[in-house]
């Protein structure tokens, strides 16, 4: 067969049903094979979103996403997708299209160098030289791609490549030299961890977005029952435990609430499980968690003692640790701590005032009372990120998806189309400020053509929310963040056969957000919020 057909073949061997791609002469050999594969291709509008559509596929699935660019300006556009999932672990299969092996180095028509482009962002990358190498690429790119800490791995294939015959054979292992990803964590540092916990008065776990990336919060929940510690988490943490699990204290970190940091500061011991706590989650605070004992549970042992310094590191699957430790746990005393925690919760949780049009905390509440308890949510970046972070309810199997480490604007709307391809049947939201509505507001196009009835609820405060409030607090004053000229968003939903309300005003959301959820359509309301709302 052709070689782009072994790529095909490779890609329905790993169970791939849906491929996000934007097309282009250097990819047109591997195009061809994929009309001739039962593998659906969503033709997205900018390669941008190839990668976050893929990225939300992944996290909703809990497989590989995949995306298709071609070379040049084509792969370059991808490399924001690449990234994002980078930063946030998500297990992904970039394939580029590259120019013919004769004229790479050339700086032929619509070259680029991909691999060196993303090499700081990549778990793994390749440039096919040989097309009997094929098989034995794919095989490992998905291997990498979702063992030890999921991340990215780009697969850059020369055209000629492509149309090169070859016999085709699918490896049956796999044996990367330099690469065994840790699995179970070190006897004697499970012992010396269940020792630290059992001696303390004041355990707090501290959830990131590994547990999920491991499958783990079914062994999450388990050592909690049985050892009765309560838990906060970061951003990427957040989604997949219930908001209101009683031991669930909430969002850590600058944008964090006050109590649950005021936890982190107080524990005599903190485990962290699968969290880089990176600033956004330490406040970039010296003092985070300065009283504490640290142990450092990770799958990647290059993230212990990179932010924190760790007392007991144990490296290896979340999932598995976690049942290592279940086993030796025995019940903590920490009736006196979480009820000091509950207090610190409801002197602190107030309720933010009402204000004239939308009030973003209003609006999420609803929100979360009206949809289903499976509803998708992505979140942007900016306010509406933290809005939701803070006022989303997750319950249920409810999600809640959103670009944590590299905070990466444009997000939310190409990854609710990744997860309404997932699954149609449920019910998929995306949040979004008006400024990052418009930076994928292209992908209306793939939504139409899809017939995706996603709802969009978007916070119009006519300006880049998150930098003015910033600005505002630091400088007194703002500047380059006015939206002022925005356009008619309703009608933009119109122009591609969507239905559309503008709110203005508390009381006209249930409505809309009724009507939203009866659409066929996507459906976006807009809410019109109040320039000065702030996060805090
Ligand atoms: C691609 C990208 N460009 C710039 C930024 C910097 N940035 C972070 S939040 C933000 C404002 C977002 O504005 P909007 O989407 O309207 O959301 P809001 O903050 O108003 O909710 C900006 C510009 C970013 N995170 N990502």
């Amino acid at each position: 067969m052709k070689a782009a057909e072994a790529i095909v073949k490779c890609l329905e061997l790993e169970n791939v049903k849906m491929v996000f791609g934007y097309p282009g002469v250097p990819v047109a050999p591997l195009y061809e094979a994929l009309r001739n594969s039962d593998i659906e291709h969503i033709l997205v509008r900018h390669e941008q979103a190839a990668g976050h559509s893929a990225s939300g596929y992944a996290r909703a699935t809990r497989t590989i996403g995949v995306c298709i660019a071609t070379s040049g300006p084509g792969a370059i556009n991808l490399i924001t997708g690449i990234a994002t999932a980078y930063m946030d672990s998500i297990p992904m299969i970039a394939i580029t299209g590259q120019v013919r092996t004769d004229l790479i180095g050339k700086d032929v028509f619509q070259e680029a160098d991909i691999i060196g482009a993303t090499e700081s962002f990549t778990k793994h990358s390749y440039l096919v030289k040989d097309a009997k190498d094929i098989p034995r690429i794919m095989k490992e790119a998905f291997y990498i791609a979702k063992t030890g800490r999921p991340g990215p791995v780009l697969v850059d294939i020369p055209l000629d490549i492509q149309n090169t015959e070859m016999e085709f054979e699918y490896p049956s292992d796999i044996n990367i030299r330099g690469y065994k990803p840790t699995i179970y964590g070190h006897k004697g540092q499970i012992k010396r961890a269940l020792e630290r916990i059992k001696n303390s008065k004041k355990p707090l776990i501290c959830v990131g977005g590994g547990v999920m990336a491991a499958n783990a919060e079914k062994e999450l929940i388990e050592f909690i029952e049985k050892s009765k510690i309560p838990m906060v988490h970061t951003l990427m943490g957040k989604d997949g435990l219930p908001s209101n699990y009683p031991y669930n204290v909430g969002l850590i970190g600058s944008h964090g609430f006050k109590y649950a940091n005021k936890a982190i500061a107080s524990a005599d011991v903190l485990i962290l499980v699968g969290t880089r706590v990176a600033d956004r989650a330490t406040g970039g605070s010296r003092s985070f968690a300065k009283v504490a004992d640290i142990i450092h549970i990770d799958v990647d042992p290059a993230e212990i003692g990179k932010n924190l310094s760790a007392h007991i590191p144990v490296v290896g699957d979340c999932k598995k640790i976690l049942q290592q430790l279940t086993v030796g746990i025995t019940e903590i005393d920490t009736k006196m701590w979480l009820s000091q925690i509950a207090t610190w919760k409801e002197n602190y949780a107030k309720n933010r005032p009402s204000k004239e049009k939308v009030n973003p905390q209003f609006a999420l509440e609803l929100l979360s009372q009206m949809i289903e308890e499976d509803a998708i949510v992505t979140a942007d970046v900016g306010q509406n990120q933290i809005w939701t972070a803070h006022y989303l309810n997750l319950v249920g199997d409810r999600r809640f998806l959103t670009s944590g480490g590299l905070g990466t604007m444009g997000y939310s709307i190409p990854a609710s189309v990744g997860c309404k391809l997932a699954f149609p049947g449920r019910r998929v939201v995306a949040v979004m400020g008006d400024g990052s509505f418009q930076m994928s507001m292209f992908e209306l196009g793939t939504i139409a053509q899809n017939h995706l009835n996603i709802i969009f609820l978007l916070f119009n405060n006519s300006n880049l929310g998150m930098v003015r409030e910033y600005q505002s607090d630091v400088y007194k004053n703002t500047y380059g963040v006015s939206l002022s000229e925005n356009p008619d968003f309703v009608k933009l939903a119109d122009a591609y056969g969507f239905n559309g309300r503008k709110v203005n005003s508390n009381s006209e959301l249930k409505a809309a957000i009724e009507e939203a959820m009866a659409s066929n359509s996507a459906f976006l309301i807009e809410c019109i919020v109040d320039q000065q709302e702030s996060t805090l």
